[in-house]
C-alpha cells in the first residue's frame, strides 16, 4: 500500500484544493492530509480561517480521495510524520517547490504539483467582499 501525505489549511474548500487532493491520491493508495490547526494558521501563517479546524476536517473527511486527516501544529513535524505514518510520497502544490526536499533524506519521494490557476481562498474572500 503506497501512502501519500500532503499539508495545508484548506479553508473555504474549492476546486483548486480538490484538484490537488485527487492528483495526490492518484499517486498512491492511501492519502493522509495534515490539516493546519487554527493556532498554527494564526501564529505561524498569519491566516485567519473562515472555518474552524473541526469544520475544515469534516469537509476533507467527506472527500473520497482523503483517507485520514491529522493536525498540522508546527513546521517541524513533517520529518516525524513521514516516519510515524510510513509515508512513501510527500505532495504539495508547486508554490512550495523546493521547500520540503529535505524529506528525501527520509527516503520519501517529494512531488510538487502545478497549482490550479485562477482560484484561491484569498481570491474568494476578495471577490465576495466587493
Ligand atoms: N492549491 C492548489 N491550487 C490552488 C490553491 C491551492 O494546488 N489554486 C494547493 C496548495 O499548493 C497546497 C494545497 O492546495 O498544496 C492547500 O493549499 P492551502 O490551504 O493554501 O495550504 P497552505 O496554506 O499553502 O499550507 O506545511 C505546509 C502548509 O501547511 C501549506
Amino acid at each position: 500500500m503506497k501512502r501519500v501525505i500532503t499539508y495545508g489549511t484548506y479553508d473555504l474548500l474549492h476546486y483548486g484544493h480538490i484538484n490537488l487532493l485527487q492528483r495526490a491520491k492518484a499517486l498512491g493508495d492511501y492519502l493522509i492530509v495534515a490539516l493546519s490547526t487554527d493556532e498554527f494558521n494564526w501564529n505561524m501563517k498569519q491566516k485567519k480561517c473562515y472555518f474552524t479546524y473541526e469544520e475544515r476536517k469534516k469537509m476533507l473527511e467527506a472527500l473520497r480521495a482523503v483517507d485520514l486527516v491529522i493536525p498540522e501544529e508546527n513546521w517541524e513535524q513533517k520529518r516525524s510524520d513521514v516516519k510515524l505514518y510510513q509515508v512513501d510520497t510527500f505532495v504539495m502544490g508547486d508554490d512550495w517547490k523546493g521547500k520540503f526536499d529535505f524529506l528525501e533524506e527520509e527516503g520519501v519521494e517529494v512531488i510538487y504539483l502545478p497549482r490550479t490557476p485562477e482560484i484561491s481562498t484569498t481570491q474568494i474572500k476578495s471577490d465576495l467582499s466587493k
